[in-house]
């Protein structure tokens, strides 16, 4: 048996000259560097412990080496588990007991943190800088490894998403879940070894990790690795790239800057928008400005990526575009029964990008994958008569802000449980940065007050920022139906940032 992902990813670049993670337009570090460092990252997980299957905890910031450390997780056959840096200290504390790490690293200034929160677990770690002690005598280890066996269903990484009930689920995702997302990608998309990928993402999320890194590997791309978003980086990165990945935050972004111009992307060739979306507006505007189309394509992190608009031909703005090759798509009723064409329906999705069911979860699993293979998304669709799909709302209750989930019912979990406070309401209003931003409306209890910075000051504490009501409103009730349910809708309207 070989290892599915990494005898296609990783293993065909042993020898390769190429620049692969170029930071500060220096060739940092080369495809053949990349699988040898990868080796040596892989003894020392072993060295460590790690054995067949074991999780991989990973909060640190984005580095070279969180991704020597991905490719080394997987070499060594185990799971590969990023958390996002701003999660807090309780949000980790779950994460932790739940996935049950042999092994937990993060950046040096969270050392302590980390050990009392997972005193039971080895914790290590990894800085931005290339120092830790997960680095340390990293040269001394041999640059050849004997890779461990991993069939297409064997697990390969382990990505936490939120849900509707404020509990955050593990996504298992195998082997070919993520190979098979990235020979669809590379092939649509026609990347080459010729790209030049602008990477200001996340590499936490299903985005930046498999979307943008696995298909550059897959084809020996180079990859402008930057730490994050920043307009002035990016700006000076566009002349010298031909592809960028981005939430639509990445794009308005640009918009609001005089120096993005045609000329300034005049080597460019493919932009792409996901996570979040895209408005039809900022679409026509970025073409009105560069003459560049973006490619919107809609993903989830239990599914990798499942619609894209056309490479060649039509992008239609406001569209996710068609089904990847390989994966079928399904608009349903509240039955399970597919809709008449043309008619608004539930978003399901088969194919071998989806993923294997919740860590340790087999009743949400059940609830949300089919017998027949269908995972059912929670996202509205549409197709129009061309065979574009259009996400037309949510079943979920979901706030994407920035590109981040946010699930209501965690931060009115954390509300409800503050001294004073009866009950509350999240909802997600209009926002020109973010796309959505947060508002919470809160009751207090009978006879009791309630005080925006105590409120502000728990919510710090538990959640991460990007979790963080930007706007907290106070009313006597919550309108409800004649069912009872709080009207959210109604709260929308009242209420912006
Ligand atoms: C940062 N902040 C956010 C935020 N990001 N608040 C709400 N939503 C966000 N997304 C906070 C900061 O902590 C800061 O708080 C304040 O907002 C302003 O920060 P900023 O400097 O303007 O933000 P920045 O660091 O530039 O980050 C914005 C961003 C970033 C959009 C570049 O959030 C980002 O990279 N998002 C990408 C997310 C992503 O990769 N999603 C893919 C998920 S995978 P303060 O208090 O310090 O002022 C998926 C599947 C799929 O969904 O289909 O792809
Ligand atoms: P996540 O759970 O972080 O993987 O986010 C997945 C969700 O992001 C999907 O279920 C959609 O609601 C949303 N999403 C992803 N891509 C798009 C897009 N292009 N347009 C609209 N929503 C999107």
């Amino acid at each position: 048996m070989t290892n599915h992902l990494f005898d296609h990813l990783i293993a065909p670049h042993a020898g390769n000259p190429a620049p692969f993670l170029v930071q500060d337009g220096q060739s940092d570090v080369t495809y053949a560097a990349f699988v040898e460092r990868t080796a040596q990252m892989a003894h020392r997980l072993r060295q460590s412990g790690l054995g067949v299957g074991d999780r991989v905890v990973v909060q640190a910031a984005k580095s070279i080496e969180m991704v020597i450390l991905y490719a080394a997780t997987i070499q060594a056959g185990g799971v590969f588990l990023p958390l996002n840096t701003a999660y807090t200290r309780d949000e980790v504390s779950y994460f932790v007991n739940d996935a049950t790490p042999a092994l937990i690293v993060c950046d040096g200034a969270d050392l302590a943190q980390m050990r009392e929160i997972a005193a039971e677990a080895q914790v290590l770690t990894l800085n931005a800088d290339g120092s830790g002690t997960l680095t340390d005598g990293l040269d001394d280890m041999p640059v050849q490894f004997d890779t461990v066996p991993r069939g297409p269903d064997d697990l390969a990484a382990l990505l936490y998403t939120s849900g509707t009930t404020g509990r955050s689920k593990g996504a298992m995702l195998s082997h070919d879940n993520l190979l098979s997302n990235t020979l669809a990608l590379t092939d649509l998309w026609q990347i080459t070894k010729q790209d030049r990928l602008i990477h200001a993402l996340p590499i936490f999320h299903t985005h930046g990790l498999f979307v943008a890194l696995n298909t550059s590997l897959q084809v020996g791309a180079t990859v402008h690795f930057m730490p994050g978003f920043n307009i002035d980086a990016v700006i000076d990165a566009l002349p010298i790239g031909t592809m960028m990945m981005g939430v639509p935050t990445f794009y308005t972004r640009l918009l609001s800057d005089d120096r993005l111009t045609a000329d300034l992307v005049a080597g460019m060739r493919l932009f792409v928008s996901g996570s979040a979306p895209l408005l039809a507006e900022t679409h026509a505007a970025f073409t009105e400005r560069t003459g560049h189309h973006i490619l919107e394509r809609y993903g989830m992190t239990e599914t990798n990526m499942n619609t894209s608009n056309p490479y060649e031909g039509a992008r239609l703005p406001g569209t996710v575009g068609h089904p990847l090759p390989g994966v079928e798509v399904r608009l349903t009723d509240a039955n399970g029964a597919e809709v008449p064409q043309g008619d608004v329906g539930m978003i399901e999705i088969r194919g071998p990008n989806v993923f294997q069911g919740y860590w340790q979860m087999p009743e949400k699993t059940a609830e949300e994958l089919r017998d027949n293979g269908f995972f059912i998304t929670g996202d509205l669709g549409q197709v129009d008569d061309q065979g574009f799909l259009s996400i037309v709302g949510r079943q979920k209750d979901l706030i994407i802000t920035g590109g981040y989930n946010v699930y209501p019912k965690e931060i009115e979990d954390v509300l409800n449980d503050i001294p004073g406070v009866d009950e509350s309401a999240v909802v997600g209003v209009p926002d020109a940065d973010f796309g959505e931003a947060i508002i919470a409306v809160v009751v207090p209890e009978m006879g009791a007050s309630v005080d925006e910075d105590a409120l502000r000051s728990v919510v710090a504490d538990k959640l991460a920022r990007f979790k963080h009501p930007r706007r907290y409103e106070v009313m006597q009730d919550l309108p409800r139906n004649t069912m009872g349910k709080v009207q959210k809708n109604i709260l929308r309207q009242q209420f912006d940032v």
